[in-house]
């Protein structure tokens, strides 16, 4: 049994690799200000296998790329048709570290742009801290290229990583994704709040956006309010959903 090998016949296969978005939305409003990408397997007898399991087995080979490109792809034209329905809805995608530091991946991102005709403002690329600092010297040259297309970078799990004051100074990032270990007992936890209220007041000086994950009731999403955190993403709002459920949840809202 090889996961491996599963996984290298499943990634073009549209049957078993498909993505779900789940809602960004802004604090003050509840407005949706953009979805973020997350990759599901469906095995074919061993049903669905979270990425959670399936990445790191990635994230050691080559295979990684043809991954990346894959979501990214899938990502970017079902931009494309909620841009010809009508609908201008921003879309973040996961990148690993194998696939950030790769040095083909700005000029794969921009041909895919291109390709769709997707404006690059219309996608953001989430990555942790780890991506970010195992060869930051490349890390800030892809963010920088990538920049120059327009596509603005995230830092996803902020908090549980390599937390450093010298990258936040100089990695061209737009936006702190604060991990849903400090947003889950916001309300209840002085310690989770003054982490999170801190992080805004940080993001907010270097001009950062600050989202909150893992937003699971309205006491979270209140704190969330009183802090001043810009964009809440999380069960409470929404869960990741299929791209049919949130074609129909934008033609509601219409
Ligand atoms: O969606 P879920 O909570 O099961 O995701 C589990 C983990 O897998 C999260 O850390 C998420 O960032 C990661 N993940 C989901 N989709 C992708 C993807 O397309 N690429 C990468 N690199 N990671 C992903
Ligand atoms: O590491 P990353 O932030 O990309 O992980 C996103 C993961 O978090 C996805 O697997 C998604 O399913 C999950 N997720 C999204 N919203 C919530 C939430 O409110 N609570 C929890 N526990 N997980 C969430
Ligand atoms: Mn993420
Ligand atoms: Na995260």
């Amino acid at each position: 049994l090889s996961l491996l090998g599963d996984l290298r016949r499943a990634i073009d296969d549209p049957d078993q690799v498909t993505l779900n978005y789940q809602p960004k939305v802004a604090v003050d409003t509840g407005a949706l200000v953009g979805v973020e990408a997350l990759a599901r397997w469906t095995h074919p007898e061993r049903g669905p296998i979270s990425p959670a399991e399936f990445i790191p087995v990635l994230e050691v080979t080559n295979l990684m790329h043809r991954f990346t490109e894959r979501v990214l792809t899938t990502a970017l034209r079902q931009t494309r048709t909620w841009l010809d329905a009508g609908h201008r809805v921003p879309v973040a995608v996961n990148v690993s570290a194998r696939s950030l530091l790769d040095p083909q991946f700005p000029a794969t991102v921009a041909a895919l742009l291109a390709e769709t005709g997707v404006p690059g403002d219309l996608l953001s690329i989430e990555v942790t801290e780890y991506a970010l600092m195992s060869d930051p010297d490349t890390a800030i040259r892809a963010l920088q290229h990538l920049r120059e297309a327009g596509v603005k970078a995230s830092i996803d799990d902020y908090g549980t990583g390599y937390s450093s004051m010298t990258y936040l100074k100089v990695l061209p990032i737009a936006e702190l994704k604060i991990d849903r270990s400090f947003v889950q007992d916001l309300a209840h936890d002085q310690s989770s709040r003054a982490l999170v209220a801190s992080t805004v007041e940080l993001g907010h000086r270097l001009g950062l956006t600050v989202v909150a994950e893992g937003v699971e009731d309205e006491e979270a999403a209140e704190a969330l309010r009183e802090i001043g955190c810009d964009t809440a993403q999380g069960y409470h709002f929404a869960r990741p959903l299929t791209a049919e459920a949130l074609t129909a949840r934008l033609e509601e809202t219409l």
